[in-house]
C-alpha cells in the first residue's frame, strides 16, 4: 500500500514531527504527560508503578523515533540484512538498558527525583521479559544489543509468548512452578495489526500441470491461523541505530470468532476455535537442552518460521531484484535447530509459489542459511516423527524427502565404497516410527555450521557431524566463541565498577571496544585503584547479603567467601557435585576442634536455577540444597563458617545483582558437555574468579586470563568415554570422600534419606554417567586451594583485577563481527548513513 504524504504537506509533517527530550525539564514534561493522559492518573494518585510506566513511555517514545528513522535509513541503504531466528530471546528488563544505551540515565535520575521518586525503586517495578530458558536465549538477547551497537541492519524474529518461563517458588524446599503472565503492562511492544500473515496447517498436496506443462505442487485445504506482528525496539549503545525484534502472536484467522458458528448457536465451539489458535503462541516450552516431540511445539516452530519467511520475502520482493540476488540481500541465522523448518519452507516458497527450478532454489537456500549448534547432548538433538510432520505439514515432508534424496545421491556418487554412510547421514532415521533428524537437515541446508566455543566446535566435527565433515570438507564448519554484552553485564549490572574503569581509562570507550580493558593492567599496583576495586566488590556482596536476609531470612556475613552457582538445574551442569562438596565441608567442620575451626575460611554457598517441570532428578537436587541449608544454617557449631542459600526464581534481573557479588563462581560441567557457558564470562568481567572444568568457554577464559587466575579441576573431555566405559565394565570404586557424604545422607542428616535415593543411586549403582565420583577429590582439593588463596586478600585482588583486564575477547561485539564476516557477509551501515 502506498501511504506517503504528498510533497505539499510534508513541510507541516516535518515541522510537527516528534522530537526527543534531551533535558531534565523536557523529560519531566514527557513523564507527567504520560502519567496524566496515557495512564489517566494524577499527582494524587501516582505510585511507583505509575512512575515506572511514565518513565518507560517517555523512553519508549525516544526509541520509537530513532527506530523509525533507522528503518528508513536501512531501507534506503538497501544493504544485505541479517535475520536472527530464535525461539528464545531472554531480554530481562528494558528500561535501565534503554536509558543507558541512549545515554540519558542521568537526566532521568534527576527528573524522577524532582517528581518524588528514586530511580532504583522505579526500575525494579518492571517485570522481566523472560522469553527464554537460559544461555541460548540470553545469547540471542546479547546479540541484538551488539548488532544495534555496531550498526548492522538486523532483525530478530521470535514468538510473542503470553507466558514466558515459569516463576519458581520454593515451598517446603521443593520447586513449585507459577505461570508468568507478563503482558499485563508491557510498554515496549507495538502491535502491528496491519502486519499479518496467514499460516496453514494440515491439508493436502495437489499436483497439477502449469501452463508450460511443468509438474507443480500446491498445498491446500488446510486450517489457517493468523500471525500478527508485535515489534520491540532494540537500541544500540551510543548510536542512533535502533533495530527491530519482531514477535509473532497467533489468532484465529477469522478475527474474534467464527460468526457462522456463532449465529447457528455454536457459541462455545466458535470461542474454542479462537482459543485453539491462540494456544500456538501461548507458552514457552520450559525445557533447557531437552526436546520432547510435542505437536504444539512443532506447530510453534512452523508458525514462527513461516510468518518470518513470508515477512522477509515480502521485504525482498519490494526491491524488485532477481531471485538469484536473494542471498546477497538476506542472511538468515538459525539459532539451534528450532527454526530448521525455515529450510523446507523457503524451498516451498521458491518452487511452488515462485516457480523456480529445484537446483536454483536449493542453491539460494544454502547460500542464505547459517546454522549454530548449541549442544552435543543426545537428549537435546531434535527429531520429529515422520507421521507427525506428514499430518501437520504434508508438503514440507515431501520437500524434506526430496532434499534427502538429492543429498544421498550426492553422497553415494562421492563415497561409493562406504557401505554404511548413507544410513548414518540420512535425514530420515529408520526407526519405528521414522524420524526426521533436524540437525542433519540444518547442516545440509546451510552454507556454514558453527559451534559456540573452540572445544565444542571441535567436538561437533568429531562426533555428531563427523560424516558431514568428510562429505562437505572442513571449511563448512567453524567456531564462533560466545560473548556477552558489556553494556548490560558491566555498565548496567555494576555501575560503580564501570565508572571506576572509566575514570582510569579516560572515558567509556571500553564499553564499545572491550579490548581497551587491557589498559587496566597498568593499575594493578595502584593502591587507590585497588582499594576502590575491593570496596566495590564488598558493596556488591553487602547488597546480595541484604537481599538474602530480606527475601530468604538467612543472615550471611559479607566478609565470607561468596561461592555462587546460578544456572539451569541439570545433571550435566553438576549442581549435585557442588552440594555434595558442601556436605563434605560441613562434615569436616563438624569433626574439627573449635581451635581448628577458628582457622577456617568462612564461606557462603549460593545456588540458584530452575528445573524443567518434568525433570525429577534436577528437582531432587533443588530439594537437597534446601534441606542441607536448613540443617547447616541452623547448626550452632557452624555459625558463619558455612551458609547455604538457594536463591529462588533466578532470572536475568536477579543475575544483574548476583553476578557482581561473587568471589568464586562454579562452572563445573562434566568435560565435553557444556557447549560454552556465558555466565562464566559475566562473573570474571565483574571481578570474580572461577572454579571450573576444562569445558566450553572455560578453556578460552583460561587462555585469556592465564592459568594462575582460574581454578581448574577434573577429568578432561578426551577421557570421559573411557571412564564411562570403565564404570560399567571395569573396576568401579566410589571415591571414599564421596562415600562419606552418601553415608551421611543415608543416615538421615538432611531428612528422610529416601527422597534422595535416586540421586545417590545414579552414582553408586547406575554408572555415574556424569563422573561425579571421578572428579570429586579433585574438586574438593581445588576448593581447599581456593580457601588458602582467598586468605591472602592482596593476591586475590591482583588475580581479579588482572582477569578483568583480560576479558576483552568475550564481548558479544567481537562475536557479531565474526559472524558478520565469516558467515553472513554483511557490513554495518557506514557513519554517514547510520544517523551519526
Ligand atoms: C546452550 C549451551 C550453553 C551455551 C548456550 C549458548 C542450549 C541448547 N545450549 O553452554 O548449553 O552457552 O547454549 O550458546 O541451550
Amino acid at each position: 500500500v502506498e501511504a506517503s504524504i504528498p510533497e505539499g504537506q510534508r513541510e507541516a509533517w516535518r515541522k510537527f514531527s516528534a522530537k526527543e527530550f534531551t533535558t531534565k525539564d523536557q523529560f519531566e514534561t514527557e513523564v507527567v504527560k504520560h502519567i496524566e493522559t496515557t495512564l489517566a492518573r494524577s499527582l494524587f494518585n501516582c505510585d511507583e508503578a505509575a512512575a515506572y510506566a511514565g518513565t518507560a513511555l517517555a523512553f519508549r517514545d525516544r526509541l520509537v523515533i530513532e527506530w523509525n528513522k533507522t528503518q528508513q535509513r536501512q531501507t534506503f541503504a538497501d544493504q544485505k540484512r541479517v535475520y536472527y531466528l530464535s525461539l528464545e530471546f531472554l531480554m530481562g528488563r528494558a528500561l535501565d538498558n534503554a536509558m543507558l544505551n541512549v545515554q540519558q540515565k542521568d537526566v532521568a535520575i534527576a527528573g524522577l527525583e524532582d517528581l518524588g521518586f528514586r530511580m532504583e525503586d522505579v526500575i525494579s517495578q518492571e517485570r522481566d521479559a523472560a522469553l527464554g530458558n537460559g544461555g541460548l536465549g540470553r545469547l540471542a538477547a546479547c546479540f541484538l544489543d551488539s548488532l544495534a551497537t555496531l550498526n548492522y541492519p538486523a532483525w530478530g524474529y521470535a514468538l510473542r509468548y503470553r507466558y514466558g518461563i515459569f516463576r519458581q517458588e520454593i515451598v517446603d524446599g521443593y520447586q513449585v512452578e507459577v505461570p508468568d503472565y507478563w503482558l499485563d503492562f508491557n510498554p515496549w511492544e507495538f502491535p502491528r495489526h496491519d502486519v499479518t500473515v496467514d499460516i496453514q496447517f494440515y491439508g493436502n498436496v495437489r499436483k497439477y500441470m502449469d501452463d508450460a506443462g511443468k509438474q507443480m505442487s500446491v498445498w491446500e485445504n488446510g486450517e489457517i491461523v493468523t500471525a500478527v506482528a508485535y515489534d520491540a525496539p532494540i537500541p544500540g549503545y551510543g548510536t542512533k541505530t535502533t533495530n527491530n525484534l519482531r514477535l509473532w502472536s497467533s489468532k484465529a484467522s477469522h478475527g474474534e470468532f467464527d460468526f457462522t458458528k456463532f449465529n447457528s448457536g455454536e457459541y462455545e465451539a466458535s470461542v474454542a476455535d479462537q482459543q485453539r489458535a491462540e494456544t500456538i503462541s501461548a507458552v514457552l516450552y520450559p525445557n533447557d537442552s531437552l526436546e520432547r516431540g510435542k505437536e504444539l511445539r512443532l506447530k510453534q516452530q512452523y508458525f514462527w518460521c513461516a510468518a518470518s519467511l513470508y515477512d522477509i520475502v515480502r521485504r525482498f520482493k519490494k526491491s524488485r531484484k532477481a531471485w538469484k540476488d536473494f542471498p546477497n540481500q538476506v542472511a538468515i541465522q538459525l539459532n539451534d535447530t528450532h527454526p530448521t523448518l525455515a529450510i523446507p519452507e523457503l524451498m516451498r516458497i521458491l518452487i511452488d509459489n515462485e516457480s523456480l527450478e529445484w537446483d536454483e532454489a536449493w542453491s539460494i537456500v544454502q547460500a542464505t542459511f547459517g546454522y549454530t549448534n548449541h549442544t552435543v547432548l543426545p537428549e537435546a538433538l531434535e527429531k520429529w516423527s515422520v507421521p507427525l510432520i506428514q499430518h501437520l505439514l504434508p508438503r514440507h515432508l515431501q520437500i524434506i524427502y526430496d532434499i534427502n534424496l538429492q543429498f544421498l545421491q550426492y553422497v553415494e556418487r562421492n563415497f561409493p565404497k562406504e557401505r554404511d554412510i548413507l544410513g548414518r547421514v540420512s535425514i530420515i532415521e529408520e526407526s519405528q516410527p521414522k524420524m526426521v533428524r533436524m540437525a542433519y537437515l540444518a547442516v545440509i541446508g546451510s552454507h556454514k555450521v558453527n559451534g559456540v566455543a573452540e572445544l565444542h566446535s571441535d567436538l561437533i566435527k568429531t562426533t555428531i557431524f563427523k560424516d558431514f565433515v568428510k562429505i562437505y570438507g572442513p571449511d563448512k564448519f567453524t567456531n564462533v566463541t560466545n560473548g556477552i554484552t558489556p553494556r548490560r553485564w558491566l555498565h548496567q549490572a555494576n555501575p560503580r565498577l564501570s565508572e571506576l574503569i572509566a575514570t582510569k581509562l579516560g572515558g567509556y570507550d571500553f564499553l564499545k571496544d572491550l579490548n581497551l580493558l587491557h589498559k587496566l593492567e597498568a593499575f594493578v599496583d595502584d593502591k587507590e585503584f585497588r582499594k576502590e576495586f575491593q570496596e566495590i566488590k564488598y558493596a556488591n556482596k553487602v547488597r546480595l547479603a541484604k537481599y538474602t536476609k530480606e527475601v530468604h531470612g538467612i543472615s550471611v556475613n559479607p566478609s565470607s567467601l561468596f561461592d555462587i552457582q546460578v544456572k539451569r538445574m541439570h545433571e550435566y551442569k553438576r549442581q549435585q557435585l557442588n552440594i555434595f562438596g558442601v556436605i563434605y565441608r560441613y562434615l569436616e567442620l563438624k569433626a574439627m576442634s573449635p581451635a581448628d575451626r577458628a582457622k577456617v575460611q568462612p564461606r557462603v554457598s549460593f545456588f540458584g536455577g530452575k528445573a524443567a517441570p518434568g525433570y525429577w532428578m534436577a528437582k531432587m537436587v533443588i530439594h537437597l540444597v534446601n534441606q542441607v541449608g536448613k540443617v547447616v544454617n541452623n547448626d550452632k557449631d557452624i555459625g558463619d563458617l558455612l551458609k547455604v542459600v538457594f536463591l529462588e526464581d533466578y532470572n536475568v534481573s536477579k543475575a544483574e545483582m548476583i553476578v557482581p557479588a561473587s568471589d568464586i563462581s562454579e562452572h563445573i560441567s562434566t568435560a565435553g558437555t557444556e557447549a560454552s557457558g556465558t555466565s562464566n564470562m559475566k562473573f570474571v568481567l565483574n571481578g570474580g574468579l572461577l572454579i571450573g572444568t576444562c569445558d566450553g568457554a572455560n578453556i578460552e577464559i583460561t587462555r585469556e586470563v592465564g592459568e594462575d587466575n582460574i581454578f581448574l579441576f577434573g577429568n578432561l573431555s578426551e577421557d570421559v568415554e573411557d571412564l564411562r566405559h570403565q564404570h560399567f565394565y571395569g573396576e568401579y570404586e566410589l571415591e571414599p570422600m564421596l562415600k562419606k557424604v552418601f553415608d551421611s545422607i543415608r543416615s538421615g542428616t538432611f531428612g528422610d534419606a529416601h527422597q534422595f535415593s535416586a540421586l545417590v543411586d545414579s552414582i553408586v549403582d547406575h554408572g555415574d554417567y556424569y563422573l561425579v565420583s571421578d572428579d570429586f577429590k579433585s574438586y574438593i582439593d581445588t576448593q581447599k586451594l581456593i580457601d588458602e588463596t582467598y586468605k591472602d586478600q592482596e593476591t586475590w585482588l591482583t588475580k581479579t583485577i588482572t582477569s578483568v583486564a583480560r576479558m576483552g575477547f568475550f564481548s558479544s561485539d567481537r562475536c557479531i563481527d565474526e559472524y558478520a564476516e565469516m558467515i553472513w557477509n554483511i557490513e554495518p551501515l557506514p557513519p554517514q548513513q547510520n544517523g551519526a
